[in-house]
């Protein structure tokens, strides 16, 4: 079983040792919708201008320009914490915090007090070029709260194209340099070190394609507690495309619910009398395919991302749901061959559940189909990544 599996499979088990079997499809619809729910406050702040407004943009998939998105400007001011919704999930909320120092902040008292930083769970401070007194501050101070931080540097873009006008330029040896500079400087009352390298991300709001943006959002992720860290995993418009290590974490996470879509489609024709029926719930599981497709971004037939495709990507996602839809006829007609695989379910789900062939049916076409598109929104996202270092 996967860590993901896992975690639901302890949470089916210690419901029905709780309920038995009694309300278990509330439960496993409700399980499925738990991460549309989940609160997640992240909270970015530093010294005016370094960039935390455009961060928000880029990591919501806006242009500065676009409805809805934060205001960005050489002159732009945040001066009170504002929050950003997530675009399609309400609850994860993106807090562009004003730096120390700015209006109405001026000293880190005042500060602390109004910002509130103990209600973000990860903290992300913001800076660019020079080091700043502020930075240091807020570092110590999120870590006396005992809290993780992220200590991100824009506008590397600018410092790369800068550099580049030096002979001896080797943008490696700059980014290591701007790396220590970084360590050196994030340091504790006694001059101890407060962070490491893991810590420092060197990134441009304008390229979220390159350096270390993917690294950031991978990391805030992984600060995450697990059920909001499923919030975020699966809030699919974050994150898109942006690295294989994201598209790998959002199947990791889908292949995990398999085992409450297959059990909940296995229960919905289950009746008391007779158990659970031959048949699965192919509307529960169609539904879940479908969210596989969207969530690995693969591209709807038509729209303007599959117009940009080329011919070999778009034969493979006519191919593919072509294939997904027999797969699910199939599925629905044909007779169960075999249990292979499905023993480990038995003891969370019990032998009527877990051995019915709806379950296995389920179960099968499920993981089948995942492992198909995972290939293709693979493939998809190659593709697009060398679209854009073509331009
Ligand atoms: N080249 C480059 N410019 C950036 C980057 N990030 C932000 N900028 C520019 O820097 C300026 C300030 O960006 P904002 O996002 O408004 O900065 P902020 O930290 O929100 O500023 P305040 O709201 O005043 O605290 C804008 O002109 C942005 O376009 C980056 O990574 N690279
Ligand atoms: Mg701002």
């Amino acid at each position: 079983m996967t860590d993901w599996e896992a975690t639901y499979a302890e949470e089916i088990k210690d419901h029905i040792e709780r309920n038995g079997m009694s309300g278990i499809d509330d439960f496993f619809k409700k399980q499925l919708e738990r991460w549309k729910k989940k609160k997640v406050n992240i909270g970015i702040t530093g010294n005016s201008g370094t960039g935390k407004s455009s961060f928000i943009n880029a990591i919501r998939g806006l242009g500065d320009d676009d409805d809805g998105a934060a205001p960005v400007g050489v002159s732009e001011c945040t001066t009170e914490p504002t929050s950003y919704d997530h675009p399609t999930c309400p609850n994860i909320k993106f807090w562009d915090l004003p730096g120390i120092g700015t209006p109405n902040y001026r000293d880190l008292e005042t500060y602390l007090e109004k910002v509130m930083l103990e209600k973000y769970q990860t903290c992300l401070i913001f800076a660019c070029n020079r080091f700043t007194e502020n930075d240091i501050i807020l570092a110590r101070e999120i870590r006396k709260q005992r809290k993780y931080f992220f200590f991100v540097h824009t506008k590397i873009d600018e410092n790369v194209r800068a550099e580049r006008r030096k002979k001896s330029f080797s943008e490696a040896a700059m980014l290591q340099k701007i790396r220590r500079n970084c360590i050196d400087n994030l340091v504790d009352e006694a001059g101890k070190p407060i962070s490491s390298e893991d810590d420092i991300f060197l990134i441009s709001n304008h390229h979220p394609d390159k350096w270390d943006f993917s690294r950031l959002t991978e990391a805030i992720l992984d600060a995450l507690p697990t059920y909001k860290r499923e919030a975020l995993t699966l809030s699919h418009s974050y994150l898109t495309s942006l690295s294989k290590d994201i598209l790998k974490r959002k199947a990791d996470v889908l292949k995990g619910r398999i085992i409450l879509v297959a059990g909940l489609s296995a229960v919905t024709r289950m009746t008391f009398d007779s158990g659970p029926s031959i048949e699965f719930d192919a509307a529960h599981v169609s539904g879940e395919i479908n969210e596989y497709k969207t969530q690995l971004c693969i591209p709807v037939e038509g729209s303007e991302s599959y117009g940009r495709l080329s011919s070999v990507a778009q034969r493979k996602i006519l191919d593919l749901n072509i294939k997904l839809a027999n797969s699910l006829q199939l599925a629905s007609e044909a007779t169960v061959e075999g249990f292979a695989g499905i023993a480990c379910y038995i003891p969370i789900l019990g032998s009527l559940i877990a051995t019915s062939s709806s379950f296995v049916r389920a179960h099968a076409l499920l993981r089948d189909s995942l492992k198909e598109i995972e290939e293709v929104a693979l493939a998809v996202l190659e593709e697009n990544c060398l679209n854009l270092l073509r331009s």
